[in-house]
């Protein structure tokens, strides 16, 4: 049964990441058939550029594959290959440690218009339930007209519970009673909906400060897990937003959606090395399954399978 389980997540996890493995396995592998000579080492540079690794990470990689081909030019295909697998899945595990969690755990879901914040607490909600936690999730984006809507079927679906404010409501409010309600219920794990907000519109973004102020009114101390959702398909591009996003309001994990979609999953990479946050979740599907706690590992492996 877990064993059926692992097996279809690490399908799901080979198929979403496809059109990204198409660029970087499949030429690499055909590069490192070459004479490693500088010719070939330019066009490696390049080719970990266009897989959306950022430039200095892709001159990194390459400077270590000349070094390794240097120290022992018997070195394989496969030999670079798994030089690569290492580097890359190295750079993953210097990302700081999760956060303790509390009781209740609370998480904050943060970014731009859809980005997928809300499908993605639909999907954290499942992955949690069906581990046996009690969570309740609140529906603190009461800006978009329908948003209060498309939780309450999302939460349905997961079945999990649901507290909602009416629209255009103070956000703030929800999040109190949602905590209040997580508090009176015994739920284990909170998850907050909020509104997608341009990184650059600073009253929006003094409205997230406000809402982790009315929750540290209920629970002193101890600050919600913030996760910023990041849409895959928006490359190199979400670096920036998460960099203005952080420098408002201290997030502590990302969210990273749409893989499935895109031939830019190795933006991931540098994701966390510019940014030192970490990767909590990918967003493999539109599906209530399609979630996934990323595993650096695993990752890495489906890159190159
Ligand atoms: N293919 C794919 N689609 C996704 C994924 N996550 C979200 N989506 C889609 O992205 C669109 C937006 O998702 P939402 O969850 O509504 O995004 P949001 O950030 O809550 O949007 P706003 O509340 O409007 O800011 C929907 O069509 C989702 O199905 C994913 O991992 N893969
Ligand atoms: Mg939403």
């Amino acid at each position: 049964m877990i064993f059926n389980r692992l097996r279809s997540g690490w399908e799901t996890l080979k198929k979403a990441l496809s059109s990204t493995r198409s660029l970087f396995g499949e030429k690499l592998r055909s590069l490192f058939g070459k004479p490693i000579d500088e010719d070939t080492l330019e066009k490696l540079q390049t080719l970990l550029y266009e897989a959306d690794l950022g430039l200095a990470t892709a001159k990194e990689l390459t400077s270590k594959i000349q070094a390794a081909h240097l120290k022992d030019p018997s070195l394989t295909s496969d030999d670079l290959i798994e030089v690569l697998k290492k580097e890359l899945i190295q750079k993953f595990q210097k990302r700081p440690p999760r956060a303790p969690l509390h009781h209740p755990h609370l998480i904050l879901v943060v970014g731009v218009n859809g980005s997928g914040k809300t499908t993605s607490i639909a999907k954290m909600a499942n992955l949690y339930k069906k581990e046996g936690k009690k969570v309740l999730v609140g529906a603190a984006d009461t800006f978009r007209a329908g948003a209060i809507t498309q939780l309450e079927v999302w939460a349905e679906r997961a079945g999990v519970d649901i507290v909602k404010g009416s629209p255009g409501g103070d956000p703030a409010a929800v999040a109190f009673d949602t905590l209040k309600a997580a508090m009176a219920r015994g739920s284990d794990l909170i998850l907050l909906d909020t509104a997608g907000r341009l990184q650059n519109k600073q009253d929006l973004m003094r409205e997230l400060e406000k809402i982790k102020k009315c929750c540290d009114k209920l629970m002193p101390g101890s600050p919600p897990e913030t996760l910023l959702v990041l849409d895959a398909t928006a490359g190199q591009n979400s670096i920036d937003q998460a960099k203005t996003f952080h420098s408002f309001t201290p997030i502590s994990g990302l969210i990273l959606t749409k893989l499935d979609g895109t031939a830019k999953g190795g933006v991931i990479v540098p994701i966390q090395d510019t940014l030192n946050l970490p990767v909590r979740y990918i967003g493999v599907g539109e599906g209530i399954e399609d979630l996934q706690v990323f595993d650096p590992e695993a990752f890495v492996e489906a890159l190159f399978a």
